[in-house]
């Protein structure tokens, strides 16, 4: 598990170079942008509920055939579990997000899920499809302008809307 620092650290010495002037410009915009990053972690953090009940809400509404008789969600025990998973990814794209590196989702959370998935006989497609909602969800609270200091964070964004669309596309 690595985050942008370590990242670079491990670069380097695996060729056994200074850091790159580069590599340092880099991770001094994202020391800069520091607070940018903590705020966005803590939006998302603190409304990690809100972004999980109303993404699943809505997936079931477009599929409705997962919680009918026979759906993957149908009982509680299987609704239960697929609250569970959306927080599991949920809270590792937020750790990603702090880390400013994909690492710790890749290897504690992607890993292997979409043999589980298939395992399991949990349609993949519609895990993708739930990611991408609170990914949306996530994105409209964590850049919402009221009651914070403005500045662009843009390039923010597409950080953490990646780490949701490499979820997606590691079950669909
Ligand atoms: C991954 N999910 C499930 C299981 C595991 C995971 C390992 C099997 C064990 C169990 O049931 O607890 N666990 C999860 C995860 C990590 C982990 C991400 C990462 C560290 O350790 N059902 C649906 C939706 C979808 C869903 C499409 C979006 O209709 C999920 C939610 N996951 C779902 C369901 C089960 C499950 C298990 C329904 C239960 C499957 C079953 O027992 O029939």
């Amino acid at each position: 598990m690595l985050d942008a620092f370590a990242k670079v650290v491990s670069q380097a010495d695996s060729k056994g170079e200074f850091l790159s002037t580069e590599q340092l410009d880099a991770l001094t915009n994202m020391v800069k942008d520091g607070n940018k990053r903590l705020d966005t972690v803590n939006r998302i953090t603190s409304n990690a509920s809100t972004i999980v009940a109303n993404a699943a809400r809505a997936l079931f509404e477009e599929q409705p055939q997962l919680i009918s008789p026979g759906g993957n969600a149908y009982t509680n025990r299987r609704m239960a579990a697929c609250l569970r998973d959306m927080e599991i990814i949920l809270r590792y794209v937020t750790y990603a997000t702090l880390a400013g590196d994909s690492s710790v989702l890749d290897d504690r959370c992607l890993n292997g899920l979409r043999e589980t998935y298939q395992a399991l006989g949990v349609p993949g497609g519609s895990v993708a499809a739930g990611v991408q909602k609170m990914k949306d969800a996530a994105i409209k609270i964590a850049n919402d302008p009221s009651g914070i200091s403005q500045g662009d964070c843009s390039q923010l964004m597409s950080e953490v809307s990646s780490y949701f669309d490499r979820a997606a596309s590691a079950v669909a």
